[in-house]
């Protein structure tokens, strides 16, 4: 299945038949207090920043989450993305949970952006569903529901076909649903890596939709985290997974390697390419 999406420029299509593409995480104020002491002066080039390296590094997507204690999301939203727009070509996946901040920033962006997310309680369903049609955007939808975060996956990929029934309804089609399976820490419970591959395959297999994840989390609390980040991946993209918000920085080259091992990158052409990429960045990187 095909999704869309669209940047003052470039189009993007996230494929779970095709390569695996990167929603880079880093415009986000968690923390990264730079990020924040800048914004709120109204000064926007580190975020700029961000922007370009997270590119330079194979993000496809760029994740735009403005949201700290005291912020004016609803104009703050807009204003970021007008300056990443005006910069940048990629499509954008507004992160946040402020159904008017949403529909500002919607209405900046001149393409087909994602938005970052709904989820299956009710008043979520009731507050995002309308704006992502209003604005013909696609939708993260998170399973999880009034009730919490399940541990069993079945309970996982029912809240995902009941985010698919409420966006159909709503006008929204399947191909413009991204199911995030929620991925929580093994460090809390080590058999939460599990849950959320088993929930992957399974809604790849029922709804053949395109499945996104935040790899990080699968490592909060635990040293090495970047060891467990990059196994979680490789598993994740052979359990059917399409997309990930991530630090393209320190995860592209383990996303070009299991593509390529997935029989995803004819003449390893892509993965030869960020190999050079990288090498060329650091060239250049002042040390
Ligand atoms: N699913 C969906 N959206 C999400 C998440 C998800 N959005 C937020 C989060 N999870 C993904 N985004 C981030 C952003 C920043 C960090 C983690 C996840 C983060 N950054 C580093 C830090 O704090 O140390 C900074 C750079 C780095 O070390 O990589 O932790 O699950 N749909």
């Amino acid at each position: 299945m095909e999704t869309l999406l669209k940047g003052s420029g470039k189009t993007v299509t996230i494929d779970n038949e095709g390569n695996f593409t990167i929603i880079g995480e880093s415009i986000n104020p968690t923390r990264r207090k730079k990020l924040i002491e800048t914004l709120q002066a109204g000064n926007f080039d580190y975020a700029l920043q961000l922007a370009e390296t997270q590119i330079a590094y194979g993000a496809d997507i760029l994740d735009i989450n403005v949201g700290f204690p005291g912020v004016d999301d609803e104009n703050l939203l807009p204003a970021v993305v007008k300056a990443v727009n005006e910069k940048y070509d990629v499509p954008l996946c507004l992160d946040t949970p402020n159904p008017k901040a949403l529909a500002a920033g919607l209405s900046a962006t001149p393409g087909k952006a994602l938005v970052n997310s709904v989820n299956g309680e009710e008043k979520s369903l009731q507050a995002i569903l309308p704006v992502v049609k209003e604005y013909g955007a696609a939708v993260i939808g998170l399973c999880m529901d009034d009730d919490g975060i399940s541990n069993d996956p079945e309970v996982r990929v029912s809240i995902a076909g009941k985010i698919l029934e409420r966006a159909a309804k709503s006008g929204i089609a399947a191909e413009n649903v991204v199911i995030d399976p929620l991925v929580m820490s093994v460090g809390s419970d080590d058999n939460a890596g599990m849950v959320s591959l088993q929930t992957i395959e399974l809604v790849r297999h029922e709804f053949g939709v395109n499945i996104t994840m935040g790899a990080s989390n699968v490592s909060f609390g635990l040293p090495d985290r970047e060891i467990l980040n990059q196994a979680f991946l490789v598993a994740a993209m052979y359990a059917g997974a399409s997309c990930a918000i991530t630090n393209p920085v320190k995860f592209t080259t383990i996303i070009r390697a299991a593509d390529l091992l997935l029989a995803r990158d004819e003449y390893a052409g892509r993965y030869i390419k960020h190999y050079r990429t990288v090498q060329k960045l650091n060239a250049s990187a002042v040390n």
